[in-house]
């Protein structure tokens, strides 16, 4: 018999915004059209297993805070079917569509390699039984290459060919686990795919390393007949000090080197792009521009404190402007928005996940609302296409086709006087447009 863990909760519905029910949506009408689809169709929300329904509140300083009444057995095979459990009933109360996973949070590892990807399997069972009848589909599968010791000096990026190997295993079973679950994306995340001093690093092999094995799970696919997008996540440190997939620029240009740019996009998640350095919407505007963004991983890092904070979002202005930017860029294809969140320590009931999602779902969906009207209104696209209109004029169009010289733009610059006037780029005019939506 299923247990539950929530407390009786039931399940989170829309109740309009002068609702005070803190377990209600004020904003999130999941069949609400907006730009022609529903808010779950733009939104295509997902809940992350790992800091969900396997962490249990440790920092550097301290151990565990959460008492998970999920994980009290002690069979780790019925503790992860009890965690399975857990994880659906919170899928049904919240109403999201989709959830991801580590192969290392559904089940425990095992003594072998074989063993430990036969109990993936065994709970790829139970996750099709519970999806068949639930209609519950998967985001995205990935595999943990970063947990375990053997990991600690990368996974495809170690120095052991062994190491590599083990690697490729896991990623095996993880792909094919997620083709037969339907999933629509397999993640990378390259945890230890860094290093921690250049003095003990042949950093080119590394790189090749690297591309061969991405290359590889690009066969795989393929093999298998996958027809989801393989996406890599970038990071730019944390775990290791410099990690290869280090912001979407990095990515690309790996990409590139290795002949996978039209095989492999990227997940882009909030905490990351600040951590590089970036604002998020840089990243997803940037993905976008060199035709790789995959999707999502929603959270909230610290402004304060360099490390990756996981948060759950919370500010309207900056997740507004993200969605507006994967909008403007087209919305999904495969991808979707994870929340790759993770409740603060202090936060110890299996409630206080649910406050933090119904939260956090209502922010997008009000920041939608926002940011399908600025689409919408076009006056911020109307300005933007206004200020490059120069380039739709025959003669300018003509230099991007690649039909003039260096010789032929300074020979005009000369011949007819050119003397270009500078024009005001209206940032501020611009920034009070935007707080107008809000
Ligand atoms: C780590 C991180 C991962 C990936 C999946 O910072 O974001 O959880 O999303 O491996
Ligand atoms: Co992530």
């Amino acid at each position: 018999m299923t247990k539950h863990y929530f407390n009786g909760i039931s399940t989170v519905a829309y109740q309009g915004i002068d609702s005070t029910d803190p377990l209600s949506f004020r904003w999130y009408r999941h069949d609400k059209k907006l730009l022609g689809k529903t808010m779950a169709e733009h939104l295509k929300f997902a809940v992350c297993y790992w800091h969900t329904f396997c962490w249990t509140g440790t920092d550097p300083f301290g151990g565990d805070t959460f008492i998970r009444p999920w994980f009290n057995d002690t069979d780790p095979m019925r503790a992860a079917r009890n965690k399975a459990d857990a994880a659906f009933e919170l899928y049904r109360i919240l109403g999201v569509p989709y959830f991801t996973f580590h192969d290392r949070d559904i089940a425990p590892e095992g003594d072998t390699l074989a063993e430990s990807n036969a109990n993936v399997r065994q709970i790829g069972e139970l996750f099709a039984d519970k999806m068949q009848a639930t209609g519950m589909k998967l985001l995205w599968g990935t595999a943990n290459l970063f947990s375990h010791r053997r990991y600690m000096a990368g996974a495809a990026t170690n120095p052991d060919p062994q190491v590599f190997a083990y690697a490729a295993g896991q990623v095996k079973n993880v792909l094919e686990l997620t083709h037969e679950l339907k999933g629509s994306n397999y993640v990378l995340w390259g945890g230890r795919e860094g290093y921690e001093t250049l003095l003990n690093t042949d950093m080119k092999r590394e790189l090749q390393q690297l591309g061969r094995f991405i290359n590889m799970v690009v066969e795989h696919k393929h093999k298998i007949g996958f027809k989801g997008t393989v996406l890599i996540e970038p990071k730019p440190c944390e775990p290791t000090r410099h990690q290869y997939d280090f912001d979407v620029a990095s990515v690309y240009a790996f990409l590139k080197s290795f002949g996978l740019e039209d095989e492999v996009k990227i997940n882009i998640e909030q905490n990351h792009a600040i951590l590089a350095g970036h604002s998020f919407e840089h990243e997803i505007a940037l993905a976008q521009a060199l035709g790789v963004f995959g999707s999502i991983d929603m959270n909230r890092g610290d402004y304060l404190c360099g490390w990756d904070t996981d948060q759950f979002p919370d500010s309207l202005g900056e997740v507004t402007m993200a969605l507006y930017t994967l909008l403007k860029g087209g919305g999904f294809d495969t991808g979707g928005l994870n929340f790759d969140a993770k409740i603060r320590r202090q936060s110890l009931d299996p409630e206080d996940l649910v406050y933090a999602h119904v939260g956090a779902i209502d922010l997008c969906a009000h920041a939608l609302i926002i940011a399908a009207r600025m689409i919408e209104d076009k006056l911020l696209s109307d300005f933007v296409a206004a200020r490059y209109s120069g380039w739709h004029q025959p003669e300018n169009a003509s230099i991007l086709e690649g039909k003039a010289t260096l010789a032929d733009l300074s020979d005009k610059v000369i011949n007819a006087k050119l003397d270009p006037q500078p024009v005001s780029g209206r940032q501020e005019f611009l920034e009070n447009l935007v707080n107008r939506y809000f």
